[in-house]
């Protein structure tokens, strides 16, 4: 059985996340209100597909994927740069290499302890984030 990532989370903890922000060069103002927000990832999973909405009361994202399909990533709301995303299995944890202007840049994620996982990669940052289940 594969990880089963699906289902509501909520952002407990969150390690340098002010410092992938300014790696990815995101102005002090819009910084200051993305650290201080309550972050809500909703995740659907079917197989290989996958649906990842990250809430929040400032602005949401929303990416689409299919594990192992080179996808054309546009960061709206975010950074608005555009990347070639690429996910994959590493055993149970979801890799995702965004390749683009930034060196270095990804995400992964897992589950431990029934708390989900996320670490953001920009340049030399990673940040670190732990979500638990909503209800
Ligand atoms: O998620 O890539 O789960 O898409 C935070 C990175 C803050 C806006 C979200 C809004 C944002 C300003 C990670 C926060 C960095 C900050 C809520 C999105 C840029 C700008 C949307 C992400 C992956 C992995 C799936």
């Amino acid at each position: 059985m594969p990880a089963d990532f699906s289902g509501k989370w909520i952002l407990e903890t969150s390690e340098k996340f002010e410092e992938y922000l300014k790696a990815l060069n995101i102005d002090f103002a819009t910084r200051k209100i993305a650290i201080s927000l309550s972050q809500t990832k909703v995740v659907t999973q079917d197989g290989d597909n996958f649906d990842f909405k990250t809430l929040s009361t400032f602005r949401n994202y929303e990416l689409a994927f299919t594990v192992g399909v080179v996808l054309d990533e546009y960061t709206k709301g975010l950074d608005n740069r555009n990347i070639k995303s690429l996910v994959t299995w590493d055993k149970d944890m979801l890799v995702c290499t965004q390749r683009g202007e930034k060196a270095n840049r990804g995400w992964k994620h897992w589950i431990e302890d029934d708390k989900l996982h996320l670490e953001l990669t920009c340049e030399d940052v990673v940040c670190h984030q732990v979500f638990k289940r909503k209800e």
